[in-house]
């Protein structure tokens, strides 16, 4: 059947979308004609991000910036020719917080182009808040977490003129009411089919990496994360499947390099982007076998991230044979006590500082990753998380504002506390800091936001 994937994209993240990627490419392995419609590359639409952190000296200036054509048309009446066009019987969003509004307008010109199109609302946001999701009129139905099986017995049943109330993953709006289904699937990684970009526009294979442009691959070889800090939807994923042990599972390393493998030939893929939450969260002798296999068939520079508490000799040696170019660590606050109790990561600073000079040792750089005004912040906390970075000398860091995303503890805690009315708008997670703290003003943390590089490589700033 013929079926429209809407990838909404505010952030205007660069990188080809891994989890749409995998439903198109099961999709179309299902037989059935899909077309994306990514707003990634209109011009007006998102915020460039990435462009403001450039000013605020989080990433380096980039030397060869590859030139992205942005389109000029407006998306809603793109989408609107489309559905005429292809008339599809059934239209997909995918969306973060950030993107809902906009995944309500485009599916309300879906309904108003054709109100038989069955809307169907997946990704982070619907997963966390379903409640507020379904209430909306367009759309028919929600996805909550993965949606590789749940998609596809979808438009089987659609294709087949079945009823399609019952399937796992789903919340489905009948004449009935709602039908709340469990939420148990989650296909083995090694099933998932190699990914393939050919259905999304090219200009996604572009990525920047300290200051020069990569013919870039994003890869999964692992979904979900191990730890469960208080202000990541990691959180809530986990208590979201009724088996919540299975949550953190990866590929065999046979899988993840026969996947890269297809990547790099048909792409000509210059840098692999892991974008695993935790990638050292693994035994040693698996990460040897991914290493031994990884060198000898891919041998191309890559970059990822990790916890501080993964980290040990053996390890960054490995990954930096294999040729890691940079690794991430999140210093996240500098005070222990706050990213104990608060943040619910129990690492040390002496932790944090060696983890940053093990990996600088074996030639990779690292970046931190910091947020500022979290339940507790004061300005001398601050000033702990900027002393910290000093201390482990990153050689870029990146800060953002905390921002109490739904299906996070830390959100509860801050409604709680009366620091947010739960209103607030997700859009401006990366404006401005919404929670009214008081033990610190906002204005003090936008001043040390913006200056926060300044400070952080700057003895005398
Ligand atoms: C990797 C990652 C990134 C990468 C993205 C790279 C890429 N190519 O995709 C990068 C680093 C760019 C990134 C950036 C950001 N990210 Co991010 N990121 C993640 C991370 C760790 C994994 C995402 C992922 O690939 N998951 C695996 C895939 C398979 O899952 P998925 O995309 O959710 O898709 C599955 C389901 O959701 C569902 N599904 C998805 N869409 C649809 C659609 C339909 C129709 C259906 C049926 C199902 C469905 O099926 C998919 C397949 O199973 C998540 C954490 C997480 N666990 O999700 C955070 C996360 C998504 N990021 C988050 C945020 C906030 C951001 C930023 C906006 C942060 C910021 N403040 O700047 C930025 C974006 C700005 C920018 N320009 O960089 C938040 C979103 C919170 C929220 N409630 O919206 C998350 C959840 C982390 C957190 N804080 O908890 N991110
Ligand atoms: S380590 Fe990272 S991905 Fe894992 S729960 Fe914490 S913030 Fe989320």
């Amino acid at each position: 059947m013929k079926i429209i994937l809407c990838y909404l994209n505010l952030a205007r993240r660069r990188f080809f979308p891994v989890g749409v990627t995998m439903l198109v490419n099961e999709l179309v392995a299902h037989n059935h004609d899909v077309k994306i419609f990514d707003i990634s590359f209109y011009e007006g639409i998102g915020e460039d991000i990435d462009e403001k952190r450039r000013r605020l000296r989080f990433y380096k200036s980039i030397e060869d910036v590859i030139p992205i054509k942005l389109k000029k048309t407006n998306p809603l009446e793109d989408l609107k020719r489309h559905v005429k066009e292809f008339n599809p019987g059934l239209v997909g969003f995918s969306a973060l917080s950030i993107d809902f509004s906009l995944a309500k307008t485009l599916a309300k010109v879906v309904k108003e182009e054709d109100p038989t199109t069955i809307t169907i609302l997946g990704g982070i946001h619907a997963t966390v808040a379903p409640e507020e999701c379904i209430l909306e009129d367009c759309f028919d139905i929600i996805c909550i977490g993965e949606g590789e099986i749940a998609l596809t017995k979808l438009a089987k049943s659609i294709e087949n003129g079945t009823d399609y109330s019952h399937i796992d993953n789903l919340w489905v709006k009948n004449t009935g009411g709602i039908v709340k289904n469990k939420v148990h699937s989650f296909r083995k990684l090694d099933e998932l089919p190699t990914p393939d970009w050919e259905p999304f526009d090219p200009q996604h294979i572009w990525g920047a990496l300290y200051g020069k442009m990569y013919r870039m691959a994003p890869v999964e070889l692992s979904r979900g994360c191990p730890y469960r800090c208080t202000y990541c939807v990691n959180d809530s994923l986990r208590n979201i499947y009724d088996s919540g042990k299975n949550y953190h599972r990866r590929k065999t390393p046979e899988k993840a390099i026969e996947d890269m493998l297809y990547l790099k030939e048909k792409y000509n893929i210059e840098m692999f982007y892991i974008l695993d939450e935790a990638f050292l969260a693994m035994k040693n002798t698996e990460l040897q076998r991914l290493s031994e296999l990884y060198r000898k068939k891919i041998n191309t520079p890559f970059f990822s991230q990790t916890r501080a508490e993964t980290v040990t000799d053996e390890k960054a040696k490995i990954i930096a044979e294999m040729g890691c170019e940079v690794i991430s660590m999140g210093i996240e606050n500098g005070n222990e006590e706050i990213r104990r109790t608060v943040l619910h990561r129990n690492v040390s600073n002496e932790q944090i500082i060696k983890a940053f000079k093990t990996m600088q040792k074996y030639g990779i750089k690292v970046s931190s990753f910091n947020m500022l005004g979290v339940p507790g912040e004061t300005k001398k906390t601050i000033l702990e998380t900027i002393e910290l970075n000093r201390l482990c000398k990153p050689d870029s860091i990146g800060v953002s504002y905390f921002f109490p995303y739904k299906g996070t503890s830390l959100r509860n805690l801050a409604i709680k506390e009366k620091m947010i009315t739960g209103n607030e708008d997700p859009s401006l997670a990366n404006e401005k800091p919404v929670l009214d703290l008081p033990t610190i003003s906002k204005e003090e943390i936008i001043h040390f936001y913006e200056h926060f590089v300044e400070y952080c490589t700057n003895r005398n700033g």
